[in-house]
Parts: C-alpha cells; structure tokens; sequence
C-alpha cells in the first residue's frame, strides 16, 4: 500500500503532493514501483496535529481518489470521518483505512455497512493531539489485540462484516517507542483473531530514534526508508496482509524477498501476493 497524502502538514512528505495533479501523479509512479493499493489521505495524523475541518479534508481528497480510479488503481481512502469515507466510496474507493477503528465518528460503521468496503480498523485511544498521553499498557501486544478485539466485536455488532475487516496495531498511535516492537515482532498475536493484518511502520518516529546517530539525534523521516524496507520482509514473513508506505520501490523489493524466502522454506504463506489477486480488498 503507497501512500498519497494530499496535506500540507504530514510528519514525513507534508506539502509534498498537496496539489491533486502532484498527489495523482505520485500515486501513479507508486503504483508503477509495485504498489497494489494507493492509500489517499487529507488529513495529518502527525502527532500534536490539528483536525482540518471536513470540507477541507473532501476537497484534499475526493479529485485523487477520481482519478486514481478512473486510471484503474484499488485506492484507500484515509480518513476518520464517516462523510468523506461515503463520498470516497461514492468516487470509486475500494477500501476504507480508519486509523480510529470506528471510534472518532460514530457514523462510520453505518457507512461501511452499507456499503460493504472493506474496512482496515487500526488500534486507537485518541486524536493526535492527546495520543502521546494515552500509551501505558500492562502488556502491549495483550491489550492492543484485546482492544482490537472488541473493535472488531463492535464493528460486527454495527452491521459490519467480520470479512470486511483487516486490523491494524498502530505503530506510533498512543504508543512509547518501545511499544512498537513487540507489537512488530508479535504479529501472531493480531492474526489470532482471524483477520488480515496491515502493518504502518513506514519512516515514523520509533524508527528515527533506532537510526540516531552518534549525537543521538533521530534520522530524517527519508532517511528511515531501508529500515522501513527491512520491517516489510519481517511482517511479510511474519504472516502480515499488506504494509503501509511511503517508499514503495525499496517495500516491494523487500515483500519479494519474504515470499521467495518462505516458498523456499515450504510455507504456505501470502507474502507477496498481490492484494488484487486474490480481491480480499472487496471483501
Ligand atoms: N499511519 C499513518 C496514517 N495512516 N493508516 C494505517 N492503517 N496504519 C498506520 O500505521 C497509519 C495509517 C501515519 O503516517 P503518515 O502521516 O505518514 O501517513
């Protein structure tokens, strides 16, 4: 999954492809590095950041997702809000990426209901600018899959298909950096409960502090791309559904490599395997 953020503000590519021509055209060359979903988003879920009000976040996103569309891309339309994952839908979204898993507008579930997308719910206490003081656990890996659990009861209680519904740990959301590797290495845990996983480590902070250089500053949100590249292949071998971002060539690359290295090992895995195949994205 590439991602197309159309914001001025995202913590690694803000501004970048803020303008709908810029954000398609990034979108196509992500597709050409090998992507099999465009993930298109309008709102920054950096942390400390500000909501943008809705008809902002529709604007930033629908003439993407068009587009994409009509150039025969599976696109994901980011968004927390109920109203824009309807219009997205209505302009040929595929998917519904929820990084609030249903909890920051109540409509959504009724939206995703209705109209049968599927639906990645991730793990989520609170908005970006309270999150960092939502993250203590007793166990990370034990209460994000229980929280995620109830989510995913919740969304079934809504009307929701439970086939509908891939899950998400979250990486970075209400988490210290130290919480972001057990969830990483304890993928298992999450497919417990049925459902395909989505891995979003892409260049995020926890990885800026295990670059750090000598002085201990954290690396660049660029320069975190190989190891972004690296957590590809684990969470492929690690029984992941799809990895979320930014530097899709270097991700590709690295999701090949899983595959090739669990065939050789006889597994009977879906690293690699394209998420168009097998249209486990219509659910
Ligand atoms: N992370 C971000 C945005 N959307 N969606 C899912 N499903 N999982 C994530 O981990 C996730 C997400 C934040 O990263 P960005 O600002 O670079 O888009």
């Amino acid at each position: 999954m590439g991602v197309v953020n159309v914001t001025p503000d995202s913590f690694s590519d803000g501004g970048r492809w803020f303008e709908p021509d810029a954000a398609v055209a990034h979108g196509l060359r992500l597709l050409a590095e090998g992507a099999d979903v465009l993930d298109v988003g309008g709102e920054s879920t950096r942390p400390g950041s500000q909501r943008v009000a809705v008809d902002e976040e529709r604007r930033r996103v629908l003439p993407v997702v068009r587009e994409l569309v009509a150039a025969g891309a599976v696109v994901s339309v980011d968004t927390t809000r109920a109203a824009v994952a309807r219009d997205a839908v209505a302009a040929g979204a595929h998917l519904v990426n929820d990084v609030s898993g249903g909890l920051a507008d109540p409509a959504m579930a009724d939206v995703v209901a209705q109209t049968g997308v599927a639906y990645v719910a991730m793990h989520w206490r609170g908005h970006a600018d309270v999150m960092d003081s939502l993250t203590h656990y007793d166990d990370v890996v034990a209460d994000v899959r229980d929280e995620l659990a109830g989510r995913l009861a919740a969304l079934e209680a809504a009307g929701i298909r439970r086939e509908q519904v891939v899950l998400d740990p979250g990486l970075g959301f209400a988490k210290a950096g130290r919480d972001n590797w057990p969830l990483l290495a304890h993928l298992d845990a999450l497919q417990e409960l049925g459902r395909p996983v989505l891995v979003g480590s892409s260049r995020k902070r926890f990885l800026g502090h295990l670059l750090a250089g000598p002085d201990g500053e954290p690396a660049a949100p660029t320069a975190r791309d190989r190891a972004t590249a690296a957590i590809s292949a684990l969470s492929a071998l690690g029984g992941a559904w799809c990895v979320r971002v930014h530097d899709v060539a270097g991700s590709a690359d690295a999701v090949r490599v899983a595959a090739a290295w669990s065939a050789a090992r006889g597994d009977r895995t879906d690293a690699g395997r394209s998420a168009t195949q097998d249209g486990e994205h219509r659910a």
